[in-house]
This record gives C-alpha cells, structure tokens and sequence, in this order.
C-alpha cells in the first residue's frame, strides 16, 4: 500500500448500501490509456463503495456496465440503460467522464438519469502560478506539487490531481507561474524534458493536456540573442527551433501561456510591435505541432501617479485589445480576467468579454481568494461566476451571455500541497465548482454545493444541509464586512489580506477611491472616466446612471456622496455601516453551524475547518472595525443604531 499524505477530496468514495446490480460486473476492454482508466477508475471506486474485492469481468452473469470506447478523441460521452445494466460509451475520454459521473451519482444515491453530454468549452484549464523554487505566487495551501528545488517533479500526487481535474470535467493544466522567474525559465530547454514528459504522460492518460508559461523575452534570457523583437528574424527562428526540439519530445504539450507587458513582464511593447505581433510570431511557432498560445489581457500602467485623475486602470483592458480584434492568429486566444480590474469580491464583468468578434477569447476566474479571504475565509465562488457567465451583453440577437460568447475557460488554481489541497477543506468546493460550471456554464451552484459535501463529508442530512447553507451565504457575508458594494481594493498593499482602507491610494496601481469626508469612488460614467462607455449602448446606459446601476456595483461606477440615499432609504454611509456589522454577526452563525455538525464529521477536518473560522472570525471583525473607523473619522457621522466606532 502507497502512504499518501494528502485527501482525495471528493474521489474518497465510501461504502454504500443499495447499490443496482449492474454495480457488480463492468464489460468492455478500452484500448487508450484515457479509456483504461475509466476502467480502472469505475473498478476501483465501486469496490470500495460495494465493500468487495473486486466487481466481475464475466461476459454473462447479469446486469453489468458495460463499456464501450469509440475511436477519435472528443469528450461526448453517453450514459444510458440498457436491460438492467448501465451502457456507457464514448472516445477514452469520454469514458473517463462518464465513469466519474457514474460514480458521482451512485456515491449520492440518487436515481440515475441518463445522460448524453458534451462539454461547453474545448479547454477548461487550470493555471498554477506555481514558481520553480516550489513556492506558489498568490498560494495559500502549502507549496507547489510540480516544482521542488528549482525543478519539475512528478509523484504519485500529480497523478491523483490528474484525476481530480478529470472527475470533475476539466482538461487542461498550465503548471508554472505567468510570472515566469528563475529555473522555470529553463522549462522551454532541454533541461527538465525528462521531468516535463512525465507530467503530460501523467496528466494525458486522464484526458489533461500540459500547459507552461513562458517568458517573452526567453531569446535574450536562454538564447544570448540581444532583443526579443517579434519581428527580428533571428528571435523567430530561436523561438521555431525551441518548439521544433519541446513539442515532439514533450507529448501532450498544448501550448504556451503568456504575460507579456503587464506588470513588468517583458512584451513586444519594448520594441514597439503590438500585442498582435508578439502573440502571433509565438503562435507561428507552435502551430506546426498543433499548439496554440493563451496570451493574456491584463495590461494595464501600474506605475500610474496617484495625482493623475485621468487615467482609469479599469479602462486599460479594452483600449488595448479591441481595436486588435481581427489581427490574432487563429490559435491565439485572448485570455481576459472577469472583471475589468483584478479579481476584486465584487466587479462589473470586463468590457472586454464578448466584444472580440474575431478573435478566440478565454475567460479567467480566480480559485486563489487572493481577494476572498485567502483560503482563510470561506468562500464559496460559484455564485459569482455563474453571475459573470449569465450577463447578457446586450449586443448581439443571439448567444448573447458572457458564457456563449467565449471559447473557453481557465481559472487561477487555489492548490498546493497541503493535506486538503486547497487550505480550507471548503474551499475545495470551488475547485470542484469550477469544473462543473466549465462544463455546464448552466449548473446550479447549491447543486454543486450540496453534490461537493456528501461526496466530501457523507450523505448524513444535517451535515449536507449545513455545509450547502454555508457555503452558498460565503460570498455575501464576505461582501458584506469588507469592501462595499463594488470599489474594491482597502486591502493591505502586497499582501492583500486584511483591511487597509487607504494602502493603495497614493500608490502606482491605479486602484483609488479618493474618499473624503463628504464623498467616495472615481466616477466611471459618460461624465467621469468614462468607463462605462466601453460596453453595449444599452449596458452602457445602465451602468453609466445612479438611477439605473445595479446597487451592488454603485461605487465601482460612481462618486456618491455618503448621504446618498440608497433603494430602502437608508443613506449610503448607514448601509456600509450596517453591511459590516451584519457581515461580521452572519460569519459568526456560520461559524456556529459549523460546531454544531462536531460529532458528525471526521475530528481532524471539524478542527481544521473550526480553525479558520477562528481567524475569519477575527479578521471579519478587524475589516468592520477599521472601515467603519475610518468612515467615522472621515464623516464624523455616528451610526444610527449607536454600534461601537473607534476616534
Ligand atoms: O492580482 C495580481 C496578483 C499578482 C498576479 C497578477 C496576474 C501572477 O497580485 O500576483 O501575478 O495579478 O494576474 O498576473
């Protein structure tokens, strides 16, 4: 027997009675490596959930499952009965989702429906900002799992985070940090070939295809060449002969990921070609092995002078890329961040997203709460991407939503190697959230909640019932005692944990709120930054008036005075006030409900997860505490309830 000192979250299967017949014998005999697998996956999950060795190969004696593996690489995968047993067929990969959806249903008892799916997006991936020195950019569960001592590794871990992925629907990984520092540079070299080859074999045999980042300016840094100019013949040839040698020699490599002139990150800019020119000499290269190129959008002046009123960082996104649409290769794809700033607890969905008519785009989440609490605070992130994906833009008749108009989807992973994976055991819902909702942009966040904690804790009603409460109140409560509606930032500079109302302001991020004692917010409309000008007429018009902006997005769009009066009457200064003391009362219930399920879950996970409400607790009182302070000490207006504020 392995000893493996990490969960398998959600895979843990348990024994469980009443299980059909067919559960005892599985037929067919894939012949790929994704198709064997779903085999063995189906083997092995229902021996531990029948309490039995082992089920049975024999071609007669009852009801079966019976697999059956068609030829070709596509991901639809049918499940459908068949007499009294259960036939499942699709390519290997097909299989493979459907075994783990076999076993998901089983595992929750429920009557099984057939199913005949394909999934939403051809690419559904993870990016690790994992750095080569194993430590993880934004990391908040440990260290990384693919780098140890400046090199890739690949264990037994890796496996069982390929099956992770798959179980849930995902295929594609990105291993290294967009900041590409150090030894993982070396990533494109002959290096760690031996290293990387193992992690795509070990990620491919569960339909995962590898993904690395790299850095623009590698010519200089690898190669000894004196630029990086995407057009300079030289750079192209280093970058076609770097792929000629990687790509054969590393199966199952997909393509790079790209952070070019943002934040400091070397670009094209430096030699004054465009985003376009830089993304397609790099696409041009990969193309011939199929690969593509996600080049990100994140572009913005993060040197901006605090005094400059003009310039909007929310607006960088789109001035940089729309009027690039049309220009991309066609195995380059755009890949914008939700929101038009930075993964803020609450943000308008980018501008971006959906305006590119020619030109793939990939839309990306954030699973590290480098923003939401930091895997110290529960979290749960479902509802606000199911919110981003279901905004209709309001530009074209049809397939109008965020989700209908991308091509794919990627999120910041939250993983590392902690026990449970993600630091929190509850955030690991959104990990398995996110597969779901790449999947089906169309999934219920309270059924995934509800799927995610019997598959995670057991089917014992109280526990289901107050862990899907929890998780589905996580994100408002969040909102409530920290940032207020929609302006983002008040965390502490770097770190970006814990409340500092002014740490960004006379910084050169670009993110103020230039609050004083009468008013707060930059206004973003028509007659402010302008901003709100970037989207459809019609959102543009909605966003652009107080009258018309949805209430929770109020002060990313406008400067309102404090005594602004909210829908209910209540002024806008009395509404954050109140938002921060009923945000740090509500994490106190779920705190509650959390110790009242002690005697029904595993002692170690009640105690670790009792743990970090402590410090959510703690630190939700810190956040309301210091931004109601400051708003006292801005306004000199006491609450109207009389609740304690500090002179
Ligand atoms: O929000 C910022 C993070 C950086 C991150 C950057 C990005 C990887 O603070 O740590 O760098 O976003 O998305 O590139």
């Amino acid at each position: 027997m392995i000893f493996v000192d990490y969960s398998l979250l959600w895979l843990d299967w348990r024994p469980k009675a009443g299980l059909p017949e067919y559960t005892k014998r599985i037929l067919g005999t894939p012949a790929t490596r994704q198709g064997k697998a779903a085999l063995r996956e189906l083997r092995n999950g229902l021996k531990v959930m029948r309490s039995e060795p082992d089920t049975s190969a024999e071609a007669d004696g009852g009801p079966a499952i019976r697999l059956i593996e068609y030829p070709g690489n596509d991901e639809k995968v049918t499940l459908r009965r068949s007499g009294d047993g259960m036939e499942l067929s699709g390519s290997g990969r097909g299989l493979l989702y459907g075994a783990f959806h076999l076993l998901r249903h089983l595992a929750l008892g429920e009557e099984f429906p057939e199913w005949e799916s394909s999934p939403a997006y051809p690419l559904r991936m993870l990016n690790h900002w994992d750095n080569a020195d194993g430590s993880i950019e934004r990391g908040y569960s440990g260290r990384s799992f693919f780098f140890s001592g400046g090199k890739p590794i690949c264990t037994e871990r890796t496996r069982d985070y390929a099956r992770l992925l798959a179980s849930c629907g995902l295929n594609g990984c990105c291993i290294n940090n967009v900041n590409v520092h150090g030894s993982a540079l070396k990533l494109l070299t002959g290096s760690y070939r031996r290293e990387l080859k193992r992690i795509a074999a070990c990620l491919g045999e569960y339909g995962v295809s590898l993904w690395i980042s790299v850095s623009f300016s590698a010519p200089m840094e690898l190669g000894g060449l004196s630029t990086a100019d995407p057009l300079e013949p030289d750079v192209r040839k280093w970058w076609e002969d770097t792929c000629s040698q990687l790509f054969p020699s590393v199966p199952g490599l997909a393509g790079f990921l790209v952070k070019a002139d943002s934040e400091g990150r070397p670009g094209p800019h430096t030699y004054g070609r465009s985003h376009a020119e830089g993304a397609n000499m790099l696409a041009d290269a990969v193309k011939p092995f199929g690969g593509k190129i996600l080049w990100r959008c994140f572009v913005y002046n993060c040197t901006q002078d605090w005094r400059d009123t003009e310039t909007d960082r929310a607006k960088a996104q789109y001035g940089a890329f729309a009027p690039l649409d049309g220009q991309f290769r066609d195995n380059v794809y755009l890949q914008i961040k939700n929101g038009p700033v930075d993964f803020q607890i609450r943000e308008p969905v980018s501008p971006l997203l959906g305006r590119l008519e020619h030109t793939e785009s990939l839309l990306e989440f954030q699973l590290a709460q480098e923003y939401t609490g930091q895997q110290k605070h529960v979290c749960y992130l479902l509802p606000m991407f199911r919110e981003v994906l279901d905004l209709h833009l309001r530009q074209r008749p049809a397939r109008d939503t965020v989700a209908e108009s991308v091509s794919a989807v990627c999120a910041v992973s939250n993983t590392g190697d902690a026990f449970n994976w993600t630091g929190h055991d509850l955030a690991a819902a959104n990990l398995f959230g996110f597969g779901a909702v790449s999947w089906d942009p169309a999934v219920d966040p309270a059924y995934i909640a509800r799927e995610w904690s019997i598959l995670t804790f057991g089917d014992e009603p109280e526990v289901t019932r107050s862990v899907t409460d929890i998780l589905l109140r996580s994100r408002t409560v969040y909102e409530k005692y920290t940032v207020p509606l929609g302006i983002g930032w008040m965390c502490v500079p770097g770190s970006h944990y814990g409340p500092s109302p002014e740490g960004y302001e006379y910084d050169r991020w670009g993110t103020y709120h230039r609050a004083t004692h009468l008013e707060i917010g930059v206004e973003r409309g028509p007659e402010g930054t302008g901003f709100s000008e970037q989207y459809s007429p019609e959102l543009a018009a909605i966003y652009g008036s107080v009258d018309t902006c949805p209430e929770e997005l109020l002060l990313f769009f406008h400067r309102l005075p404090f005594s602004y009066v909210m829908n209910d009457g209540r002024s806008l200064l009395q509404r954050i006030y109140d938002d921060h003391f009923e945000g740090v009362e509500e994490a106190a219930a779920m705190a509650a409900a959390w110790d009242k399920l002690e005697s029904r879950l595993e002692p170690a996970v009640f105690a670790r997860v009792r743990e970090r409400f402590q410090e959510q607790l703690r630190s939700a009182a810190e956040w309301r505490d210091v931004v109601n302070s400051w708003l006292y000490r801005l306004t000199l207006i006491p609450d109207e309830k009389g609740r304690k504020l500090y002179l």
